[in-house]
């Protein structure tokens, strides 16, 4: 025999959250949402698993989810083992001939197959790739003084397509193939954006550790357009980090993305309850 309890109330709150969902469940059916997952935002176990849990949960109720990652901080820390220096401009890696080796390891190894492994644990089907995988993401040099950084300038989204017909959920090493061999480190959130914008998709999520834009009080704003984004980089209220971001989801919109949301992928499932729910969460970008 079991006893009615106090808690009965939490689980009529959870069938009141799962019925309210509906609506959102069916506007991202067979939507593409591609997630960029930064080094900074995958900090703990507790972090990964999280994430993990809403890529496979998204994918369970019909959205196509595309992962690409970072993996900036586990890169540093490879370097000063190795003893190799390594400096930004315009926050992008200087990455010379060295660099570029632990640059594909690091990310197209330990931290890609990390991902790959936390997903497959919740119970979903994930394989990992690089930009150099069926042609993925073709690059060029972004600029001479950088060394072997890429820029994407070729999209063949054909495998991720084929991917989602098998229910497989694409994690994708921002590492790029250059026309003559070369390999090429590409910001993360380029390369989120480059393949946002050649899968059309419907939601491009650039999960990092602030919690969005913020206006010149210092309070995060939930939605803006293009144009206010532009304003708020010509003005300075857009600073430091969040230029990059803000100028890739100008980008990945101008390039065929439907939306681009910011936000602080720390937050307990911050990827459902920016999709899943009224509320929101982080700063949304449309045209
Ligand atoms: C980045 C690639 C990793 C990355 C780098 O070398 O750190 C360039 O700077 P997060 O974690 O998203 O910052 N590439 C060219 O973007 O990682």
């Amino acid at each position: 025999m079991k006893k009615q309890t106090a808690m009965d109330a939490d689980w009529i709150a959870t069938a009141r959250t799962l019925s309210q969902a509906l609506p959102y469940l069916q506007r991202y059916d067979g939507a593409i949402v591609v997630i960029k997952f930064g080094g900074h935002a995958m900090g703990s176990d507790e972090a990964m698993e999280s994430f993990a849990r809403d890529i496979v949960l998204m994918r369970q109720v019909g959205v196509n989810p595309v992962v690409v990652h970072g993996g900036g901080p586990m890169i540093n820390k490879m370097l000063e083992t190795l003893q190799i220096k390594s400096d930004f401009v315009n926050g992008k890696r200087v990455t010379d001939a060295a660099t570029v080796e632990v640059v594909e390891m690091v990310l197209s190894g330990r931290v890609n197959k990390r991902i790959v492994q936390a997903i497959n644990g919740q119970g979903g089907k994930a394989v990992g790739l690089s930009g150099k995988d069926a042609n993925l993401m073709i690059c060029d040099q972004t600029h001479p003084d950088l060394g072997f950084v890429g820029t994407p300038a070729d999209i063949d989204p054909g495998v991720l397509r084929t991917l989602f017909k098998d229910d497989t959920i694409p994690v994708i090493a921002p590492i790029g193939a250059g026309r003559n061999g070369e390999t090429f480190n590409v910001n993360g959130d380029t390369a989120a954006g480059a393949i946002a914008a050649a899968l059309n998709a419907d939601r491009l999520l650039l999960l990092t550790d602030v919690p969005g834009v913020k206006d010149a009080d210092g309070d995060v704003v939930t939605e803006l357009t293009t144009q206010q984004i532009r304003t708020m980089i010509t003005d300075g209220t857009i600073q430091g980090g969040m230029i990059p971001k803000t100028e890739t989801a100008l980008d990945a919109i101008e390039n065929g993305v439907r939306a681009v949301v910011i936000l602080d992928g720390r937050a307990p499932n911050a990827c459902l309850l920016e999709l899943f729910t009224d509320h929101g969460a982080g700063s949304i970008i449309r045209q």
